[in-house]
């Protein structure tokens, strides 16, 4: 397997989205409007994880392509929970890819306490041999949910999946503390935003 080439097309698309995402942050910013996008953040999946996923779904490499579908994986980390809802919506309605799948672990959080909201999507590259179709996963979620997202991954990854009674209750714990400062900050949200809108001006002015 060249995995180089195989990969090129979805380093393509990571790149393509978070020019685009990056964009519609932007756009919000000229217009003094408070951004539901915090920041945006891409990788492709490395090769070992992509052949442990592979063998974990007992996919053949032909299959890799349609059963893996984060190989190509953009992260867009939003303030607060409904800045979630006005990038699913903003998505929904875009031209240039189609959303094929919707994976919602916000309103219904795994076992493991992960909340996040994900759109798998079919984006077109230009390749030199013509349009090719790439699946990638859009993983859109606040900055409380990516701090304990990516610190549970972190134990995952040291534990094998195996993680210690004790520290789960903990990460349980954290989670709902993580839950509860979503909650907490939707209820200032207004304040917030005028905050950061008086604070942008300023400083645009200078
Ligand atoms: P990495 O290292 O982030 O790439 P499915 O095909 O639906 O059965 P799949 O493909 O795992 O299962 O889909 P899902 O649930 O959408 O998960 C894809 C990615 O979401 C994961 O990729 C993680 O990035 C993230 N994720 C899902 N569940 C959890 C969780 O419990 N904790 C954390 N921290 N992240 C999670 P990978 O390949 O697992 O990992």
């Amino acid at each position: 397997m060249n995995w180089e080439a195989f990969l090129a097309p979805y380093v393509q698309v990571v790149e393509e989205l978070k020019v685009k995402l990056k964009g519609m942050r932007a756009q919000f910013e000229f217009e003094s409007r408070h951004s539901p996008i915090e920041f945006i953040t891409g990788r492709v999946k490395p090769v070992p994880s992509i052949l442990e996923k592979a063998h974990r779904k007992h996919s053949t490499m032909e299959e890799i392509e349609d059963e893996i579908q984060d190989i190509a994986g953009v992260r867009v980390v939003c303030q607060f929970v409904d800045d979630i809802y006005t990038v699913i919506d903003m998505m929904r309605t875009r031209k240039d890819f189609t959303i094929i799948e919707e994976k919602d672990y916000i309103s219904c959080k795994k076992d493991s306490g992960y909340r996040s909201y994900h759109m798998i999507i079919e984006y077109p590259v230009e390749t030199i041999h013509g349009e090719k179709m790439v699946i990638a996963e859009v993983q859109i979620r606040t900055l409380a949910m990516n701090f304990w997202a990516t610190n549970e991954h972190s134990l995952n990854y040291k534990y094998e999946g195996q993680i210690p009674a004790d520290i789960k209750a903990r990460l349980k714990r954290a989670g709902e503390a993580a839950f509860k400062l979503d909650e907490e900050m939707a209820k200032i949200k207004d304040e917030v935003q005028e905050a950061q809108r008086i604070f942008h001006k300023n400083k645009s002015s200078h």
